[in-house]
């Protein structure tokens, strides 16, 4: 397993954490996800071999945030 931390901006509330945690976790290859607000981060835990990290940005993109790693 691989571990990254994505900076996440435009989170403002609980739900923002609750859809970003929502969105990652229905990415295949993604075994844990936890989610800041304050800061505003992502850490991911997933399987190299089934996932990599621009498939992770895209999908909290998807979702209607930004992401810088
Ligand atoms: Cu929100």
């Amino acid at each position: 397993m691989e571990t990254v931390t994505m900076n996440v901006k435009g989170m403002t509330c609980g739900g923002c954490v609750a859809s970003v945690t929502r969105v990652l976790k229905a990415v295949p290859g993604v075994d844990a996800v936890d989610v800041r607000l304050n800061p505003g981060q992502a850490t991911v835990r997933y399987d190299a071999a089934k996932v990599a990290v621009p498939s992770l940005k895209a999908a909290i993109e998807g979702a209607g945030y930004d992401v810088t790693t």
